[in-house]
């Protein structure tokens, strides 16, 4: 793992999960401040500047990372545990969209229908190949297709990220197929 992967993975702990981690805070909407966060990540014996900070938001290759106008806060644009006010708006989701897992969930899946477990929202994603790639962190991937535009008229909301994941509170059984292909 190069060194701005290590640097963006701690970055990812921080802004979604445990902004402990650098002895900082997240405000409400989930920014923390640039100047603490790059003391916090110092610290921590991740040394980061703010042109590494701004190389490794540019340069992210899902766009996991947003800054303010002026740069002075940064937050994580999905993907939370810890509770944050993104200002998603609830938006129509495309009638089919795409969840990758691992084989060894499905029975529980096809049960209990998608939870959201330890993170804010169940993420979707809009094309079978992203599903498969996140279904490989996992194990042996799997891909379910969502109908999310009959969960949209039953009045379940959805929300798109600042970086095109689709996300929702939770997916019933009923509107989950087993891709086979
Ligand atoms: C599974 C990554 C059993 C679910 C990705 C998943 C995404 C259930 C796992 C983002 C279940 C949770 C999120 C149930 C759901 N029973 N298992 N009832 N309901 N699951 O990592 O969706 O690279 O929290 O299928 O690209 O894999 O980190 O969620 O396998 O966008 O930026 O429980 O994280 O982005 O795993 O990934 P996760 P996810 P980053």
């Amino acid at each position: 793992m190069g060194n701005l992967t290590s640097h963006s993975k701690f970055l990812s702990l921080i802004l979604r999960h445990q902004p402990d981690a650098a002895g900082i805070t997240l405000d409400v909407q989930g920014w923390a401040d640039v100047p603490s966060l790059l003391r916090g990540m110092q610290a921590a014996g991740h040394p980061v500047d703010m042109a590494m900070l701004e190389e490794i938001v540019r340069t992210d290759n899902k766009q996991r990372y947003s800054f303010n106008e002026t740069h002075t806060h940064i937050r994580a644009n999905q993907g939370h545990s810890v509770q944050v006010d993104l200002g998603l708006v609830p938006t129509a989701p495309p009638e089919i969209l795409w969840h990758g897992t691992a084989t060894r969930f499905l029975e529980s899946i096809m049960a209990q229908g998608l939870l959201p477990g330890s993170r804010q929202f169940v993420h979707l994603s809009k094309d079978a190949d992203t599903a498969k790639t996140v279904g490989q962190r996992h194990g042996k991937p799997v891909i379910l297709t969502v109908r999310a535009g009959d969960m949209h008229r039953a009045g379940f909301r959805f929300y798109q990220s600042e970086n095109g994941v689709w996300l929702t509170e939770n997916v019933p059984p009923a509107y989950l197929t087993v891709c086979e292909k």
